[in-house]
């Protein structure tokens, strides 16, 4: 089982699931824009994760979903139940649908206007913040509710998600750190030798 990743993505946590669960695999780091990526996925963005079918799995929240289901005794997804198992699927989908795309005028200007003046990707981009901000306020209180954890007080693959897009305001004028149970979650995240070594392996 081969991951795609590219430093400091979203792939990241992929990675961080997989490690969680004892799986058996190998971390490739891609350019998701290189032609011979394109071909596992024609969207040209990673996570791409190939266990040998004949496409490679793409999108986080699936790929995601899919380290828990197949290593369910590492304890990573949902909790019995249809409402628990309902739950993780909308946190999922506002980590993927709400949080993620918050960011992208800020990562891609570019893609948001088709002025090309200096001011004018500025401008794209600080209309970022409040999008980011409103998504960031909703992930504090839902770790607030989870004791420290994104999902119903346990380590998830929503930790794993939430973490790795969390990081990327660490360059914006507010940070992680300015929200309190985020900024708890974030540095107890830290603490965990495989996100150290995700995070250090990653960045080689
Ligand atoms: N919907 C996709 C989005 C993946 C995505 O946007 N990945 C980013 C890294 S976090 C990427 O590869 N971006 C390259 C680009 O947009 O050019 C998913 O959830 O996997």
């Amino acid at each position: 089982m081969k991951l795609y990743y590219a430093p400091g993505t979203c792939a990241l946590a992929c990675w961080i699931a997989l490690e969680w669960a004892g799986a058996d695999y190998q971390a490739v780091r891609a350019d998701p824009h290189s032609d011979e990526f394109k071909r596992l996925n024609p969207l040209a963005a990673v996570p791409a994760l190939d266990i040998g079918r004949a496409r490679a799995m793409t999108q986080a929240p699936a790929i995601l979903q899919y380290i828990a289901d197949r290593y369910p005794q590492a304890g990573i997804g949902a909790n019995e139940g249809l409402e628990n198992a309902f739950e993780l699927n909308e946190t999922m989908a506002f980590l993927a649908s709400d949080f993620h795309p918050a960011f992208w005028p800020f990562f891609f200007p570019q893609r948001y206007t088709t002025a090309t003046d200096e001011a004018s990707l500025a401008a794209a981009k600080e209309a970022a913040y409040a999008r980011i901000d409103r998504a960031m306020q909703h992930l504090d209180k839902l770790i607030a509710a989870g004791n420290g954890h994104v999902y119903q007080g346990k380590r998830s693959i929503a930790d794993a998600y939430a973490y790795v897009m969390a990081r990327w305001t660490a360059k914006l004028p507010k940070t992680w750190k300015d929200y309190p149970h985020i900024a708890a979650f974030m540095q107890r995240m830290e603490q965990d030798p495989v996100v150290q070594k995700v995070l250090a392996e990653s960045a080689k």
